[in-house]
């Protein structure tokens, strides 16, 4: 499959319409129908999440937040084959995928309140910190690979990043050494068509990402992101790809992010209703939704009360995150460097004498 939709032929792999109707039954992944009901949860518990989160930071009970509205299925996919002892290495807009790989919701609503703690995932194995410097996560993911491959472990390392991280010369780098040394990753591009307000038609004059692949000579598929069972199968085929051996692999998922850029964020100030709109008929949740409908494999009811479970739960983890004692201010500022640069000190000074002088004057 990885061959037959090769980015040189220039067709989008998909299995199924923006219905939910399957047009290519022969390329339909190896997943059973409890899986399939288990991976929809999946996704609906992480939008429901997603949703809240978003209603939270308008609350004022957490910090800026990146929503991952429609894009939901690229890590529901991630969620079905990445494994214990395979790496996870996250950009900030992927949270199903956090949750599959062992975050809690809770560690990850620290995160966002500002705790160090929430960005090491204590419960999560193989997993490195959210990170916002854009695309810096990449020569990490490719020089994880080279370990994997040194040590000749059985592991894949899965690196995502935006389709405004391709611009970055760490995008470069990483996709540059990855090939070279035919190391284990698979690099998920989420092309979901902004950089914040800037479209992809001015982030590259190349005809997709994919196209890339062929330049640095690893595979490289553009695939409908936005289409589960397309999604899980490309990555099934790439884990097997990178398991046996062969190199790294391109994936770029196209898909539309439906929420803002991040909560302090406007799109209507650079995107218009009717290209929201059409993208509102492809959303991920409402096909794979209606393709388990078509099997007789979901049932409303069910759903709904599934809903007002996942509210009850989620609302529960986070007055959990919210009872959480003040982190220490030094964390601020101890986090990052094992020894504490001057510049640094100096502002941790700066910063507790303005805390000293709001105390004495509030
Ligand atoms: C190195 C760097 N430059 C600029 C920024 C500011 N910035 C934050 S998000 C973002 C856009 C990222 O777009 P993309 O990679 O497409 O990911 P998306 O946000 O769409 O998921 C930018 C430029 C940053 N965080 N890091």
């Amino acid at each position: 499959m990885l061959k037959e939709f090769d980015a040189t032929k220039k067709k989008m792999f998909r299995i199924m319409d923006d219905d939910g109707r399957i047009i290519s039954d022969k390329h339909m992944p190896v997943i059973d129908d409890s899986q399939l009901v288990k991976a929809y949860h999946d996704m609906l518990f992480a939008r429901t999440a997603d949703h809240m989160t978003v209603s939270y930071q308008r609350q004022g009970r957490i910090f800026t937040y990146p929503p991952n509205y429609g894009q939901e299925a690229i890590h529901g996919a991630t969620a079905q084959v990445i494994r214990t002892d395979d790496w996870l290495v996250p950009a900030f807009r992927e949270m199903g995928a956090w949750l599959a790989k062992g975050a809690t919701l809770k560690d990850t609503f620290l995160y966002f309140m500002g705790y160090e703690v929430g960005n090491s995932w204590p419960n999560a194995n193989h997993f490195l910190p959210i990170t916002v410097p854009i695309a810096s996560q990449l020569p990490h993911a490719a020089g994880i690979g080279y370990a994997i491959k040194y040590k000749k472990l059985d592991e894949v390392v899965f690196a995502f990043v935006g389709d405004g991280g391709t611009s970055e010369g760490d995008f470069h780098e990483a996709l540059n050494f990855a090939a070279v040394w035919k190391v284990p990753v698979i690099f998920v591009v989420q092309n979901n068509q902004f950089a914040i307000s800037l479209p992809f038609r001015m982030q590259t004059a190349s005809d997709g990402i994919a196209i890339k692949s062929l330049a640095y000579g690893m595979p490289g598929i553009q695939v409908d992101g936005n289409d589960f069972l397309a999604m899980l199968r490309t990555l099934q085929e790439a884990t097997e790809f990178c398991r046996a051996g062969n190199g790294p692999v391109l994936i770029e998922a196209v898909t539309y992010r439906k929420g803002a850029h991040t909560t302090s964020d406007d799109p209507t100030k650079y995107r218009s209703k009717e290209e929201e709109e059409s993208w509102e008929r492809k959303d991920p949740l409402r096909r794979l939704r209606n393709y388990l409908v078509g099997k007789d494999l979901l049932d409303e009811e069910d759903e709904k009360r599934l809903e007002d479970q996942y509210r009850s739960e989620i609302d529960r983890i986070f007055v959990e995150a919210e009872s959480q004692p003040a982190y220490p201010l030094e964390d601020v500022f101890k986090y990052m460097y094992a020894e504490m640069p001057d510049d640094l000190r100096k502002q941790q000074v700066e910063h507790e004498k303005f805390l000293q002088w709001k105390e004495s004057n509030s």
